[in-house]
């Protein structure tokens, strides 16, 4: 095998070393003898000469009309297409999830590029009537300046792309920090993206560690934007920093995501939906189910054939095609997952899985095997709180009510679904679920670029990622008066009677 090789950091324009002289290695978590590369530990320096690097380039990105911008969008979509089978490759490779997802997430970062390119000749505002006459009103987007990018290694390339699009197409630029554990997959995007054209210094990287390089870019007060996804409790912290600043910040959080499936629903269907929505991601996504809330009658029948299936799915390397769910993403998730599955042994019936998977080529991954509890109480730690791995609590509820009141019952709340043929709960659901997404006879995965991504109450700070209101995030709304009476007219006050 040949070494690995050394990346480096990507700034103004240039491929750099960091001022640290230290590097971090990725390593492959189905196989952890498989060393992806070597990577920069980025420091608090770094950043500034990154920032330095989009500060510079901003005036000149501003200044490009928008569909030009939207251009170069369109450039690397298309690059990314060109490219998506060695993209999807390297990120079963250094994050595990199965080939045919890594492919979704590619996929997802294109369509985004798409969506935003097109975004270049819209970027609308409203243009309406004054309140005087010979007024003319109008409300148009501008650029914050620079926007500070903060990814997960979960979708580690759909969730960059996620945010870039919008900044960029918007006229902002970017640094970008991603996750330590997929800084390659991030390489890859940056070396597409100045392929496609982006000038010097609107796109820069710096890989490291969160405390340094993602505190230097948050504190930093020449970012004016931070958008950021992974945990609730990072989250806080990043929210405590750039409020005492006053900065704009959109956050994408946890989840604890419940499938509702009545006694009146395709039982067959809601098996599909809940495996692929729990196990998919070997369920390390946002999205993913964690919880099953059961009407009793179907209680036991539901469970039954979810172990069923379950037991038969086949655990490997995500880059063999035959397999069905790859390894968790490092050993520090193999042991808080194994932490909870002791907690859930204690408050529920564990029906299977719980406990690491090993032998023969296994031993060198972080595996875990798909886990199901059953009889869990919608209070019950592990029905609460965000475990982020391939463990689902099925809850007991009777009827519509019980079991709505069971979903909602959470801290968080980004997607929910419901599974019944009846077309009044349906809409019932549509109304009461709590959650930023609700999918109707799907399970609670596979948002798609074009409609709003985000959650209530603790999943986020209100703002939402994906379709056309992600520019609200990355844009100051200015509203625009033209007088063309030639004299003087006072709104709320001429136009009254006196
Ligand atoms: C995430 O897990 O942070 O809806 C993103 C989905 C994907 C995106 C998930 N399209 O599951």
């Amino acid at each position: 095998m040949s070494e690995p090789a050394v990346h480096q950091l990507f700034i103004a324009g240039r491929w750099v070393d960091s001022v640290s002289g230290a590097t971090f290695e990725s390593v492959n978590p189905a196989d952890t003898r498989d060393v992806v590369g070597h990577f920069q530990a980025g420091t608090a320096a770094d950043v500034a000469m990154a920032v330095r690097a989009a500060d510079e380039a901003s005036k000149g990105w501003k200044a490009t009309p928008a569909p030009k911008r939207g251009e170069l969008l369109y450039r690397f979509g298309a690059l990314m297409a060109e490219h998506k089978e060695r993209l999807a490759r390297a990120m079963t490779r250094e994050m595990g999830k199965v080939l045919a997802e890594a492919r979704g997430d590619v996929q997802e970062g294109i369509d985004i590029a798409f969506l935003m390119a097109g975004e270049g000749r819209r970027l609308f505002g409203d243009t309406v009537p004054s309140e005087l006459p010979d007024k003319w009103a109008m409300s148009i987007r501008q650029p914050l300046g620079i926007a500070g990018i903060v990814t997960p290694w979960n979708f580690p390339m759909a969730i960059p792309c996620w945010k870039m699009m919008p900044a960029l197409v918007s006229g902002n630029t970017v640094v970008f920090k991603p996750s330590s554990d997929a800084p390659h997959c991030a390489t890859l995007l940056i070396e597409l993206l100045e392929q496609a054209g982006f000038p010097a210094g609107v796109v820069n990287l710096v890989t490291g560690a969160g405390g340094e390089v993602g505190d230097a870019i948050v504190d930093n007060p020449d970012v004016a934007v931070i958008s950021f996804t992974g945990s609730s409790a990072t989250g806080r912290t990043i929210a405590e920093r750039a409020g005492r600043r006053l900065k704009r910040l959109s956050l994408e959080l946890g989840g604890k995501n419940a499938v509702v499936v009545l006694r009146d629903a395709d039982l067959d269907l809601a098996v599909d939906g809940i495996l692929w929505s729990a196990f998919g991601t070997t369920g390390q996504r946002c999205t993913a189910c964690s919880r099953v809330i059961a009407d009793k009658p179907i209680a036991d029948e539901l469970v039954r054939r979810l172990a069923d299936r379950t037991s038969r799915l086949a655990l490997g390397s995500g880059l063999d095609e035959s397999i069905d769910v790859g390894p968790l993403v490092n050993a520090a998730a193999v042991e808080k997952v194994a932490r909870y599955i002791e907690i859930g042994r204690g408050e529920a019936e564990l029906v299977c899985g719980g406990a690491r998977v090993t032998g023969g080529e296994l031993d060198h991954g972080h595996f875990f095997a798909p886990t199901i509890f059953a009889g869990v109480g919608p209070m019950a730690r592990i029905a609460q709180e965000e475990i982020f791995g391939p463990v689902l609590s099925v809850i007991p509820a009777d009827g519509y009510d019980e079991a709505m009141a069971a979903a909602n019952g959470t801290h968080y709340g980004l997607s929910a679904s419901i599974f019944t043929r009846d077309v009044n709960a349906a809409f019932r659901a549509m109304r009461d679920f709590e959650t930023g997404i609700v999918y109707i006879n799907a399970g609670t995965t596979g948002a798609e670029t074009h409609l709003p991504f985000g959650g209530w109450k603790d999943t986020g700070n209100g703002h939402r990622e994906a379709g056309h209101v992600a520019l609200d995030t990355f844009t100051e709304w200015k509203s625009v008066y033209v007088d063309f009476s030639g004299r003087l007219q006072r709104a709320q006050i001429d136009n009254q009677p006196s």
